[in-house]
């Protein structure tokens, strides 16, 4: 992204009640970030983000992943979708499906995760979970450039949330989604300003390496 002056096109892929979706719809609004989502692609029919995206007035298209045989055709038509509007940033934002290299590779740089976990730890599925019972005193979230490795993009921000002995996954995943709403918009505002990028796998901020962990939020 080197059109600082300008706003930046942004495509967000999700699978599901979108509140990620929300939080950068009304950043968006408010021009925190110097953008407009420009599509919202989701790869289930009745992801509820998809009605957020139409409440907002933003065009959306289903994918359903169901219907391919293979991953690498599901990616192709998913990427095609996306390369219609030449995107800036593609924002994955509760986005369950695991990408081909082939489609990662198309957006590097470009392509933003957020994952419910203080990555290195707990790459994957079922997060909070895992983080209660391993008896983690901490969790959190981070926002990552994707790349081939799942979950393995360098970090680019951290939020931490203390999980007590009384939580569960569900009540751990609601303090850590609160926490996501603050962190992903700060991201994409950083990334529409042209502050960020990819460098031979480093992630840098105003042309400084960040530590392998991102900026912690705390
Ligand atoms: N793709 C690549 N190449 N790299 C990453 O870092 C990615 C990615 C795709 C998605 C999000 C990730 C998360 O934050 C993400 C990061 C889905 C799965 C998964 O196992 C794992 C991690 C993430 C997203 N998905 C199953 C699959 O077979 C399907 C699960 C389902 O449909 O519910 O693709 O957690
Ligand atoms: C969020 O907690 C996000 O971090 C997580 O799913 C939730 C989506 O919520 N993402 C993943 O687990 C990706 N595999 P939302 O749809 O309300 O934004």
């Amino acid at each position: 992204m080197h059109k600082i002056s300008q706003s930046a096109k942004i495509v967000v892929l999700i699978s599901g009640g979108g509140s990620n979706l929300q939080s950068i719809i009304d950043a968006c609004q408010s021009q925190f970030i110097k953008g407009h989502i420009q599509r919202v692609i989701s790869n289930r029919p009745h992801a509820f983000g998809l009605e957020r995206a139409r409440q907002a007035g933003i065009e959306t298209r289903c994918i359903d992943h169901t219907h391919f045989d293979s991953r690498q055709a599901f990616d192709a038509e998913l990427l095609r979708i996306i390369l219609e509007v030449r995107p800036d940033i593609v924002v994955l934002a509760g986005f369950m499906r695991i990408l081909t290299a082939e489609f990662v590779n198309n957006f590097e740089g470009k392509l933003l995760n957020i994952h419910p976990s203080l990555l290195p730890n707990y790459p994957g599925l079922n997060t909070h979970q895992r983080a209660i019972d391993d008896q983690q005193k901490e969790g959190g979230v981070t926002v990552h450039f994707v790349t081939a490795e799942l979950d393995g993009g360098p970090s680019i921000l951290q939020a931490r949330v203390t999980i007590e002995s009384t939580d569960d996954a569900k009540s751990l995943a609601a303090k850590v989604l609160v926490e996501e709403h603050k962190i992903y918009p700060q991201v994409l505002s950083w990334l529409a300003d042209g502050r960020l990028s990819l460098i031979d796998g480093d992630a840098y901020f105003d042309q400084r390496k960040l530590p392998t962990e991102g900026y912690r939020d705390d």
